[in-house]
């Protein structure tokens, strides 16, 4: 019993671990947008999928492929990530979704 409950809250320390990194890995990442567009609202499906934060949407394989920080967001401005007719610039400044098209 006591092998278990060990067991349960060495897996709850990890899983909690794991959880805080990957929160604490995607700030500086919403910070550079922010930084960028000041007063803007991002969240984490500005640059992920909906309902799967470890896969990147348009926008964010724009951003991460510019270099990922706050040049990267100027570079990418000008550029319409999602293909939906809104640049990238309009969108976070609107409060759409760069990287979704059905979000403009
Ligand atoms: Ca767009
Ligand atoms: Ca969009």
């Amino acid at each position: 019993m006591k092998k278990k409950i060990m067991f349960v809250g060495v897996f709850a320390l990890v899983l909690g671990a794991i959880c805080i990194s990957t929160s604490f890995a995607a700030m500086p990442d919403a910070n550079n947008v922010k930084e960028f567009h000041e007063g803007a609202t991002v969240g984490c499906t500005v640059c992920h999928t909906e309902g799967n934060f470890k896969e990147l949407n348009s926008y964010g394989n724009a951003y991460n492929d510019a270099g990922r920080n706050v040049d990267a967001v100027k570079a990418i401005d000008d550029e319409d990530s999602d293909e939906d007719g809104v640049s990238n610039y309009d969108e976070i400044k609107a409060g759409t979704n760069p990287g979704d098209a059905t979000s403009k």
